[in-house]
């Protein structure tokens, strides 16, 4: 079984990338490692911020890492919240608050297109590498669904009538943004 950091203090991703990596690895998490503060996310693009909080585990540890970033890109709001999602209605990850704010900026807007992108930041002997995923959709005009996290109950995936939040764990990580990331990921491991 080989041992990985997975960079992030959000046990939603944690337990969604676990799943899809499967039984070959063995998932370490930042507490297991000692890494008890929030990595600063200071980068201006999704690519810069996976890449920041990977290299701040492999400087601290030394050993294999990755981290994800993710972002949701609203077209009719040029890209916004994009790197900024988990601080776009309030300083804190407040998913009420900003699904409010999201269903509040679009409410005089046809165009609700939208996707989800992921980032993974992956080092391995000192060398860096990264992957993506993305899983284009539309914003909902209401909250629907009890699953997930984060802008889950208002995206619902292109050929689908349901949002993330109405679908179990493995029909979203089957088509979702950090499911193809991560499925990315397996290729190069
Ligand atoms: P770490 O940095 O500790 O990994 P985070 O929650 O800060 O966790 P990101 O910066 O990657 O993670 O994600 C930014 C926000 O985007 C996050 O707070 C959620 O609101 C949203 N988000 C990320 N992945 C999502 C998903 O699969 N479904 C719905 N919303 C998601």
């Amino acid at each position: 079984m080989k041992r990985i950091v997975f960079a992030t203090n959000n046990a939603h991703k944690l337990s969604e990338v676990s799943a899809v990596l499967g039984d070959g690895y063995e998932l370490v998490t930042l507490k297991e490692v000692g890494i008890t503060e929030d990595i600063p996310e200071t980068g201006a693009t999704l690519d810069e911020n996976a890449s920041i909080k990977a290299r701040y585990v492999y400087e601290r540890t030394g050993l294999d890492c990755f981290a994800d970033d993710t972002g949701l890109e609203v077209e009719a709001l040029n890209g916004a919240p994009g790197v900024h999602s988990a601080r776009y209605a309030t300083d804190g990850h407040d998913f009420a608050a900003n699904n409010a704010k999201l269903l509040r900026e679009l409410e005089d807007k046809e165009n609700r297109n939208a996707r989800f992108r992921t980032v993974i930041s992956l080092i391995r002997n000192g060398i860096e590498e990264q992957v993506e995923g993305i899983v284009e959709g539309t914003i909902a005009t209401s909250l629907s669904g009890n699953e997930g996290f984060g802008y889950d109950p208002l995206f619902v995936p292109k050929g689908y009538d349901r949002t993330f939040a109405e679908m179990s764990a493995d029909e979203k990580n089957a088509i979702s943004h950090r499911g193809r990331a991560v499925a990315a990921l397996v290729k190069i491991l």
